[in-house]
């Protein structure tokens, strides 16, 4: 078990190697984490993940350009490979299905990746629908695949308008179906008036609100 300062380090160094986009650098602190005991989703969510976010930062301040963010997710996948494994997994009696998908004209999937990777942790079925996924096709999909929640994620002002319109589809076939959505321009009272049942921030916050949307069901 890692010191606290050990762990600390250890995160700033997955960090690091997403920002830097230093693929080496994150197999090899990815590896150390797993080596020293560090949390597998400390480490992902609180290392990896917040690299993304400081890069997002750069992005903005146009430190940073599109091929700069591609070598960061490079980074950011190549830890992930070596920490999700390692994520407590979880196995349930109950069948629990989950459809996840980034919305028409939207291919930002790395947030959605993360979210997959954390509800195959905790025992639920996912089926990945991808990214820039056309509108009909969510509907069209849970008719066959009878998920009990779909996850929607939009990354830009933009494609998050398809989101009504994809919602407004799933309860037209499937009037039960829980709605999640997430992505950094969402937030409670948007996902409100789009008609989703409930808005999550980030991957961990993802899983709690579909259990509880089974809960209540
Ligand atoms: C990486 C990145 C890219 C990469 C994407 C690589 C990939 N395969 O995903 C590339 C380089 C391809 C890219 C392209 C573009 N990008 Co870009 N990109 C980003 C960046 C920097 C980071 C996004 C990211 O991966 N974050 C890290 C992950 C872990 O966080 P996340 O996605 O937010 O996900 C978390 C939560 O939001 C939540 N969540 C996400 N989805 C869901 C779903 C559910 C159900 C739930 C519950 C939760 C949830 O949980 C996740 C994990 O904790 C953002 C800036 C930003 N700050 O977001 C811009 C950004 C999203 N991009 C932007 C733009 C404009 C573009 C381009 C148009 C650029 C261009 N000129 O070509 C293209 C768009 C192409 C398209 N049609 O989609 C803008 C969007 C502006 C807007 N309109 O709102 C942003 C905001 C940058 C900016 N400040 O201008 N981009």
């Amino acid at each position: 078990m890692a010191s606290n300062e050990r762990t600390a380090e250890i995160l700033k160094g997955l960090h690091d190697a997403v920002v830097e986009y230093e693929e080496d650098d994150a197999i090899k602190m990815a590896n150390a984490a797993v080596e020293e005991g560090v949390d597998a989703f400390e480490a992902i969510m609180g290392g990896l993940a917040k690299g993304m976010e400081t890069v997002g930062d750069l992005y903005a301040r146009q430190e940073y350009f599109v091929p700069e963010l591609l070598l960061c997710a490079d980074a950011l996948y190549a830890g992930l490979d070596i920490l999700r494994p390692h994520l407590p997994k979880k196995t349930t009696a109950q069948t629990k299905k989950i459809m996840l998908g980034v919305v028409e004209g939207d291919i930002h999937d790395i947030g959605k990746n993360l979210i997959k990777v954390m509800f195959d942790a905790a025992g639920w079925e996912v089926i990945d629908l991808g990214a820039d996924v056309k509108i009909e096709r969510f509907a069209e999909e849970q008719k066959i695949n009878g998920a009990q929640v779909v996850g929607l994620s939009a990354l830009m002002t933009t494609s998050m308008l398809a989101m009504p319109k994809i919602i407004k589809m799933l309860r037209a076939t499937d009037p039960n179906v829980h709605v999640l959505v997430g992505g950094a321009p969402l937030n409670l009272d948007i996902a409100m008036s789009y008609g989703a049942d409930d808005y999550g921030d980030n991957a961990g916050e993802a899983v709690a609100k579909a259990e509880k949307m089974l809960q209540a069901a």
